[in-house]
């Protein structure tokens, strides 16, 4: 039986890429788009789409009912900067939405649950180099919290109610077609944005913080090769570590200025270095190659060309 998903959040930055690579695997009216608004025609206009509240279990409930839904992806959340700006909204979004849709799956209303967690687990005392899968997670950010807790809640409904519910740790997510919505590691994709717009950039983060980063073709790669991994093959019931690269904006800016000479940067660090100093510089992800055989395929440079000849395209700038 083909199966009918539900992304809930698909207008967002990851949503919105995965609702495309979805439709097109499985037929547009196979996977149920929904968001809290419909900001985003592309998503909107590409097949089924419902306005859905995450937080509100009937609104959640309802679509899944409509559309006889089996799984659901739950990509709305509050990320880590505008999180530390409104710390009980996020708390409620981030919990509440997990909450609901881990419920159901319990209840036996829906049989698959995808659920993203983010570096942001970690905290200033895990070790930052090659962070290994198990290690010490104190993390600093409401969002970060709600990510580690809704990890153990994850396991907890795997153990004890046997939820296939399935995660990955996303490092920082490049992307081309959706702006993000305030994460600490938006600098690269702002920086690629500035770069053809104005040949300059400020940059909010210190030249010489390194984070963990991947392009989003990846993250969608990773995500629909997770999600239909054999179930005995997901061995991880929390969150899967998962990396492709990591750089800090001096690099990134070199990596650009090989295409555009021109450009120039500049360092103002604010609220944010804090956050990028509790969180981890490198990832070991050999969990998640060795269990479900993950593999990126995108580096800096491959990642700076496809990103510039996209951009470049919306922008009408040509790039050597
Ligand atoms: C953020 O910066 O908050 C996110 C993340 C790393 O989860 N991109």
């Amino acid at each position: 039986m083909t199966s009918k998903i539900l992304i809930i959040g698909a207008c967002g930055q990851i949503g919105s890429e995965l609702a495309q690579a979805l439709r097109n695997k499985h037929g547009k009216d196979n996977v149920v788009a929904s968001d809290i608004d419909s900001r985003n025609m592309e998503v909107v206009q590409s097949g089924p789409f419902e306005i859905v509240d995450a937080k509100d279990y009937n609104s959640v409930k309802n679509c899944i009912d409509k559309y006889d839904i089996d799984t659901v992806y739950l990509m709305a959340a509050m990320l880590s900067a505008t999180g530390e700006k409104n710390p009980m909204a996020a708390w409620d979004l981030n919990m509440n939405s997990l909450f609901h849709v881990l419920n159901l799956a319990k209840d036996g209303v829906i049989k698959k649950v995808f659920w993203p967690s983010s570096i942001a687990v970690f905290g200033s005392n895990t070790p930052k180099e090659n962070t290994p899968q198990h290690t010490i997670m104190e993390p600093s950010t409401v969002y970060g919290i709600t990510k580690q807790v809704g990890e153990r809640w994850c396991e907890y409904y795997f153990k004890n109610y046997g939820v296939d519910v399935r995660s990955i740790r996303y490092p920082g997510i490049i992307s081309w077609k959706t702006l993000p919505g305030g994460g600490t590691t938006d600098y690269a994709i702002d920086i690629y944005h500035k770069a053809l717009t104005e040949k300059s950039y400020e940059c909010f983060l210190s030249a010489d913080t390194s984070l963990p980063m991947m392009f989003m073709d990846d993250a969608i790669k990773a995500t629909i090769n997770l999600m239909e991994a054999p179930e005995e093959d997901v061995k991880i019931r929390s969150s899967y570590n998962l990396a492709a690269m990591s750089f800090t904006p001096q690099d990134l800016f070199e990596a650009i200025k090989k295409h555009i000479p021109d450009f120039t940067i500049t360092f103002n660090p604010d609220f944010r270095q804090k956050i990028a100093d509790s969180w981890p510089k490198s990832i070991d992800d050999t969990s998640a190659r060795n269990d479900w055989h993950w593999q990126h395929a995108f580096d800096i440079e491959k990642m700076t060309v496809e990103m510039l000849e996209k951009l470049g395209e919306k922008y009408g700038v040509r790039i050597s």
